[in-house]
């Protein structure tokens, strides 16, 4: 069978899974006798615990088929017996990593769920007009989900950004939090400081594009009794036909049928515990220590907590059981049967203001430690005989990048059945940029050849007050736009960066019309992981808001975790990413240099192989 046909009997399982019947077909095979409890029709989460062990059930039950074709018989089997949402999650985690799907591609989740990815009014606006006229294209407008009475509405569209939640939702099924590799048969490295990196990325990000819009920085969730603010995400389940539930202003976490509250602080406590005290203790009761390498490891599994924690009945689960309470907080018992809100999944989670708030929580947990380890000095961050002269940023107009928004659409056929051969889409606005390069220039003053990794950090100068913010506040802030690896000749480098080219973003996303004419011979389906190419850098303002933009040599030869750059496999998006089944690649701490409390302003901070230019980016209505 040649890839196409594989490719294809790949679409077809994924194929119009919304429409499934209610009625279930058991398996016939033996090998799925255990799974199917999580009736049909239910918002699967995959924070939850009992979710979660089904779906790994049915995902190692998938990874373990003997060849594609037993593969596909028990996927389909499961399809037609198993939750919709937990078959999805199980599936992809299975194409993903199963050596004979290589080059096969799982349709993008915003086509399989597009009720996930846009609202319930656009979707039934397309729905009308595809009925009425049967016989021709339809594009139809994305619904606004709220209006400036709201403050927060100004950044929908960040928080509503389909390739940012696809993102999301891809990087969780790259490092699923029940991996176990003993029995997957190959590690995920650094996979609790991954967790403890993108996420913080995330919400630096977040804050990025709060300051663009003349906003605060988010208050960080810190009390488990506080009144939240409400959140309406106008999202309509069609599996089930219920809306994700709504969160009225004011409510606060109640304990829930599957995790009280006062579980949750006593997790916190214990973790912040063991922060002070330098270690934590496994579940054979020892002690384990926090030290510099493998600490955020440790902790990463611990909060989130994964199949990888040294000590789940310890430490509990704090951070995915949140996302569940978050979800559940207007029906915390289950006595209106309702659905939960889109904190309950990781394709759904970032519309809502409270996933930053709470992840800034879980990231200001992370800082202690941080704060436990030696601060960088002037001989850790030096790398001796470089010297970054300049930085700058060559768009239309030199180191001021404009920004705007742009029209796409997204396909609803696939996912949904209206019963057209036609293409019924909804047109939706997102953030996107003017193309640009960096040009670095470099001496290399060692008189030799020099392997070099570059890091690229932007943060905004100011604070909401137009302070000029603090180096130890701004780091926090900093978000990464790239890490590569450059070959130095001695003396003077000029060094040429395309943006497009970056670390951070993906930048091929194909559509299941793509996909069907997909020949297979190009990379893996692992590149759906990263962050969207056109949200690269945050918005800025309508004057040109100031950015600092940082640059920092590192010595390669020190810094690779691997003798040479993979091929064959999708290396798109490492920074946020990694590697499919090899280390992460770059042996710092990740967020380095940025990663631990610094107590010099900037100037002080700088020794010569790096450097600080100031950037704009302007806003273009
Ligand atoms: Cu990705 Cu909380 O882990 O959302």
């Amino acid at each position: 069978m040649t890839v196409k046909e594989q490719q294809k009997r790949i679409l077809d399982l994924f194929h119009h899974l919304t429409s499934l019947p209610k009625e279930r077909t058991p398996p016939t095979d033996d090998r799925l006798k255990g799974v199917g409890h999580l009736e049909r029709g239910v918002l699967f989460s995959c924070f939850h615990e009992t979710h979660l062990e089904e779906a790994t059930d049915l995902y190692k039950i998938l990874y373990g088929a003997k060849d594609f074709d037993d593969f596909m018989g028990l996927a389909k089997q499961a399809r037609d017996f198993v939750n919709e949402g937990l078959f999805t999650y199980a599936a992809t985690v299975a194409i993903t990593h199963r050596e004979d799907c290589r080059k096969l591609k799982v349709p993008p989740i915003q086509e399989i769920f597009p009720d996930r990815f846009v609202s319930a009014e656009s979707i039934v606006h397309a729905a009308k007009e595809a009925i009425n006229q049967p016989d021709q294209d339809i594009v139809v407008e994305r619904e606004e989900t709220g209006n400036i009475l709201d403050p927060e509405h100004s950044l929908t569209y960040f928080r509503e950004d389909v390739g940012v939640n696809a993102h999301h939702w891809h990087w969780h099924i790259a490092y699923p939090a029940t991996w176990d590799a003993s029995v997957m048969g190959r590690e995920k490295d650094r996979k609790g400081e991954l967790f403890y990196y993108m996420h913080q990325q995330m919400c630096a990000r977040y804050d990025c594009e709060r300051l663009s819009c003349g906003m605060q920085r988010m208050t960080p969730f810190h009390n488990f009794h506080e009144e939240l603010e409400g959140y309406s995400p106008h999202l309509t389940s069609l599996i089930s036909g219920l809306h994700y539930a709504s969160r009225p202003e004011g409510f606060s976490l109640e304990d829930t049928e599957d995790v009280s509250l006062v579980e949750m602080i006593r997790w916190r406590e214990r973790i912040l515990t063991a922060i002070h005290l330098g270690h934590i203790i496994d579940d054979e009761g020892k002690d384990v220590k926090l030290d510099d390498e493998h600490g955020t490891d440790i902790l990463g599994a611990i909060i989130e907590a994964s199949h990888d924690s040294k000590n789940p009945f310890y430490y509990g689960s704090l951070h995915n059981w949140g996302h569940v309470m978050m979800a559940a907080i207007q029906d915390p018992d289950g006595r209106f049967k309702e659905n939960p809100g889109v904190m309950s999944d990781t394709s759904t989670s970032l519309r809502d203001p409270i996933f930053y708030r709470y992840h800034r929580f879980v990231d200001n947990i992370f800082q202690q430690y941080k704060d436990t380890l030696h601060h960088y000095t002037k001989d850790d961050l030096l790398f001796s005989g470089i010297e970054v002269v300049s930085v700058a940023v060559n768009a239309k107009v030199q180191d001021l990048v404009t920004t705007f928004m742009k029209d796409s659409e997204l396909e609803l056929t696939y996912g949904i059945n209206l019963g057209t051969t036609h293409s019924v889409s909804v047109r939706y606005h997102h953030l996107d940029h003017e193309p640009f390069t960096f040009n670095i220039s470099v001496n290399n003053n060692t008189g030799e050849a020099k392997e070099a990794t570059v890091r690229m950090f932007l943060g905004p100068k100011f604070d909401e007050l137009g302070n000029r913010l603090h180096l130890d506040e701004q780091r926090r802030l900093y978000i990464e736009l790239d890490k590569f690896h450059v070959s130095l000749t001695p003396g003077k480098n000029s060094i040429v960066r395309d943006h497009r080219d970056s670390n951070v973003t993906i930048s091929k996303l194909r559509t299941v019309a793509q996909l069907r004419e997909d020949s297979g011979e190009d990379d893996h389906y692992y590149c759906s992981c990263g962050w969207p190419e056109h949200m690269l850098i945050p918005r800025g303002n309508h004057r040109g808001m100031e950015f600092d933009l940082f640059v920092m040599l590192t010595d390669y030869t020190a810094d690779s975790a691997l003798d040479s750059t993979p091929e064959g496999v999708c290396v798109d998006s490492l920074s946020y990413c990694g590697i499919k089944d090899h280390k992460y690649p770059d042996k710092k701490p990740m967020g380095y240099p940025f990663d631990r409390p610094i107590d010099v302003d900037i100037e002080e901070f700088l020794t010569p192989n790096m450097t600080v230019a100031d950037v704009k980016i302007k806003f273009r209505d």
